[in-house]
């Protein structure tokens, strides 16, 4: 299946599909977010991901390294120990020193990581967004991302079909607040759960991105709501947390999880049963886009600000056709 069908396609067992635009309100040929200081004259990239040795990201710098080898471009990658703004603000501060002419990011914070992006583009470096992004649009010159509101739409859908007509709470697993992401899966998810009557919606719980935390969380709610038929898991931690504290609790299956994110051992428990669906998004295509953005900026071309790519429900029914999905470990 072509990973760039406007499509997001989710399984036989949970047979509904939502199309999604694939390229959101984008402006083509719009500018902006230049810099006060003359453009560095180079070939060099950076990307700098939310968190190190992750899939998600593992997969994004795949797409990325590819796309600027085949248009000669020199791509560097750094990398967080963990996915904190104050971890990541630093690297962009030390980036800039290196003067390449062009920097994809993925800001950890909506806010706390604009004063060192402006600096970037105050310096003439071009700033592409790839997959979260700043509440300031004026920043970067263009966004690749999931819909992730429309994701967590699905991700309600899914989980709704899943319990089918049974009763019972649902709790959303979010990772920290700030994340443009995971709150925007958190407030589409939100939205479409209330249409359901026959679910009470217990609100969200923050983790820290801690895959230990999620499962605290997930054992808390447990004991404090027996009637527990449902849990979304907002990203790749907080699911692979809430699987493990499913399993312990002998709860596998009885509440439904629906996860956002495909990693290796994500897809492990879908496919042995700990976990029931993941709305899988495309992270390699966000790399190869967010490099064939960055390049149009520094060359003069036009560049298009906001692009949204596929988004896939995988379920154990249909997850080996759809294995195009599955996150990389190495590219
Ligand atoms: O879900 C992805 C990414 O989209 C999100 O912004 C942060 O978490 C992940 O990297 C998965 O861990």
């Amino acid at each position: 299946m072509p990973l760039n069908k406007n499509v997001v396609r989710i399984g036989a067992a949970v047979a509904a599909t939502l199309v999604l635009a694939a390229c959101g309100g984008g402006k083509i040929g719009e500018s902006g977010g230049g810099g006060s200081q003359p453009a560095p004259n180079n070939k060099k990239l950076t990307l700098i991901t939310g968190v190190k040795a992750e899939p998600f990201y593992i997969s994004m710098r795949c797409g990325a390294e590819a796309e600027a080898k085949k248009s000669g471009y020199e791509l560097n990658t750094q990398e967080p120990d963990k996915f904190e703004a104050s971890l990541q603000s630093p690297i962009v501060t030390g980036v800039l020193s290196t003067k390449p002419s062009g920097v994809l990011i993925a800001p950890t914070d909506t806010k706390a990581l604009a004063a060192p992006m402006k600096q970037l583009t105050g310096a003439g470096i071009k700033v592409v967004e790839v997959d979260t992004a700043l509440e300031d649009k004026s920043v970067a010159q263009s966004s690749i991302s999931s819909n992730n509101e429309q994701g967590g739409q699905l991700a309600a859908q899914t989980l709704a079909k899943l319990v089918g007509s049974g009763t019972g709470s649902v709790l959303v697993l979010n990772t920290k607040a700030g994340t443009s992401t995971t709150d925007a899966r958190a407030k589409g998810f939100e939205a479409e759960i209330k249409k359901y009557p026959n679910l009470k919606y217990l609100g969200q719980q923050y983790t820290d991105n801690e895959p230990s935390v999620a499962a605290q969380r997930v054992s808390a709610t447990l004991s404090a709501n027996p009637d527990l038929v449902g849990v979304f898991a907002t990203n790749l931690n907080t699911g692979e947390g809430a699987a493990t504290s499913l399993r312990n609790a002998n709860k596998q299956g009885a509440v439904k999880l629906v996860g956002f994110d495909a990693s290796p051992k994500q897809v492990d428990d879908l496919r042995n049963g700990g976990v029931q669906a993941l709305i899988a998004q495309d992270p390699a295509s966000i790399g190869t886009k967010g490099v064939q953005q960055a390049i149009a900026a520094i060359e003069g071309k036009p560049v298009t600000r906001d692009i949204a790519t596929d988004l896939v429900a995988l379920t154990k029914d249909d997850m080996q056709s759809k294995s195009q999905y599955f996150y990389k470990q190495s590219c």
